[in-house]
């Protein structure tokens, strides 16, 4: 007598292809990311959901850059509460990593730009408070902006999220790996680095994924191509600014999805108030 297996019953779990590839590509962009300061991902961002930001997106005029995204696209909402997007910030930042800026870049032959080889160095805080190692200050379309300290700018993450393919000729975003650790480089040191270190176009496809540390050195060309190329920008903190100093936003999810380790707090200051129609379902 032995113990009887009836093969006929026995049903293999399911496993979604397209998930668990997702987070391959995912979590290998993760390795890249904390070796060479950025990484680009296959089209990981959900299709339908894509669809549903590029409807809400479509009536609006190309122009260079839509600050506020989350404050008209309840799918753009969303996308910032998405793994894919969530993934990459997440595992360099922690859990409670959250979204800080969120703008919509569309470049067309009508609304074309080129950006010289630069760092993000800027960030959109609530109000202005003279701090020690903040500034200079500006405001940009009504936001208080301002350069913080090194420390703040290395612990922060953006995360593109391609709605267009982006080809050579979409005048992608190109980069100088492993740029970020330098600092804030001077207009010298930038010149430097740039006849020394060799620069890579990050290209991508609809959905595909962007991420890079703020202090990368970066630039981008002019688009040379008729189509749209539309991008999607979230930048990620994960810590309070000093002295009362806050963050314009800090966006972690749709209130509905729930992040149990943070308890009341995750309602704190201008998080999700801020945002007033919540019509995701
Ligand atoms: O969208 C682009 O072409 C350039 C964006 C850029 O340089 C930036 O976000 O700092």
């Amino acid at each position: 007598m032995g113990s009887h297996i009836d093969d006929e019953a026995f049903i293999p779990p399911t496993v979604d292809q397209s998930v668990l590839s997702t987070e391959l590509d995912l979590d290998a962009a993760v390795v890249h990311f904390a070796r060479e300061g950025w990484a680009t991902t296959p089209p990981v961002v959900d299709a339908t959901l894509l669809e549903r930001l590029s409807a809400e997106l479509g009536d609006l005029e190309p122009r260079a850059g839509l600050r506020n995204l989350l404050d008209i696209s309840p799918a753009a909402r969303t996308l910032a509460s998405s793994m894919a997007v969530r993934h990459i910030p997440e595992a360099v930042l922690g859990a409670g990593c959250f979204v800080t800026r969120a703008i919509l870049f569309d470049k067309t032959p009508e609304s074309n730009w080129k950006v010289p080889w630069h760092q993000d160095l800027a960030i959109a805080v609530a109000e202005r408070r003279e701090l020690p190692g903040f500034g200079p200050w500006s405001v940009k379309d009504g936001v208080v902006h301002v350069q913080p300290p090194t420390a703040v700018l290395a612990g922060m993450v953006t995360v593109r999220v391609h709605v267009d393919d982006c080809g050579l000729e979409n005048g992608p975003v190109r980069v100088l790996s492993r740029t970020h650790d330098l600092g804030k480089l001077d207009p010298a040191g930038i010149q430097q680095l740039r006849s020394s270190a060799t620069e890579v176009s990050c290209t991508a496809r609809r959905g595909g994924i962007l991420a890079f540390r703020p202090l990368l050195l970066h630039a981008s060309s002019a688009s040379t191509n008729p189509g749209r190329r539309r991008v999607a920008h979230f930048e990620f903190a994960a810590t309070d600014l000093p002295e009362g100093l806050d963050w314009q936003l800090r966006w972690r999810s749709e209130p509905h999805i729930s992040h149990p380790e943070d308890g009341p707090s995750r309602m704190r200051g201008q998080q999700a108030p801020r945002i007033v129609h919540t019509d995701i379902p």
